[in-house]
């Protein structure tokens, strides 16, 4: 056995529905606008599709994610609770949450501290690491949605695991890149790769 495994892992369509939940709250504003189903979600950028939708659209999305109340309502995605509670009880593994906070900081930071306690437990705060910049931080594995992740950093300690969602899954990501595809995908493997 080596050193002990760190495994960094975003919140935003990996643990939490952003996706689903933006969908929901811009419909129920916004009924008289159009809006892109999951299904034809293309790119990382919400904001950015909606305006190319539409230009008045951009600000409209991005104004469902600075509202109140909108982070803890994020439902959990399938099975990540479960998977993360599991990977913090396993041997020789450390669990970090490494999600990026929007700069519109009234609700959103406090938030996602809440979200952590309501679905993950209280302990579990210890865990959290609020950055915008995720190569600055060390870690084995880098569990996140976003295909790129660039910082300061050149050259991060992290492996990225792409985690498939809604608006990467058509995405042909480069053979070096590793996909986990839900937490149902074997995520346990992914770990076992990176142990001594
Ligand atoms: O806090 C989330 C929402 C926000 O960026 C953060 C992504 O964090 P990570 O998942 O990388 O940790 N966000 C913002 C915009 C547009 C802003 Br203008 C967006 O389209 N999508 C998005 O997730």
């Amino acid at each position: 056995s080596g050193k002990r495994l760190r495994v960094l892992v975003d919140m935003d369509g990996v643990l939490a529905d952003f996706e689903g939940g933006f969908l929901k709250k811009y419909r129920a504003r916004y009924p008289d606008d159009p809006h892109i189903p999951l299904e034809d979600r293309r790119g990382f950028w919400v904001s950015t599709q909606y305006g190319q939708l539409r230009s008045d659209l951009c600000e409209k999305a991005i104004s469902i994610w600075q509202s109140k109340d909108f982070f803890i309502e994020l439902e959990p995605l399938p099975g990540g609770v479960e998977a993360l509670k599991e990977m913090a009880k396993m041997d020789e593994t450390d669990v970090f949450l490494c999600t990026s906070p929007i700069k519109h900081y009234e609700h959103c930071p406090y938030e996602k501290y809440a979200w952590v306690e309501k679905h993950l437990g209280h302990d579990f705060l210890e865990q959290v690491i609020l950055t915008r910049d995720k190569t600055v931080i060390t870690g084995d594995l880098l569990i996140d949605d976003k295909p790129d992740i660039l910082g300061v950093e050149p050259e991060p300690s992290w492996e990225h695991i792409l985690f498939t969602a809604c608006h990467n899954k058509h995405l042909a990501v480069s053979p070096a890149q590793r996909r986990l595809l839900s937490w149902a995908d074997d995520w346990r493997a992914v770990l076992d790769s990176k142990r001594q």
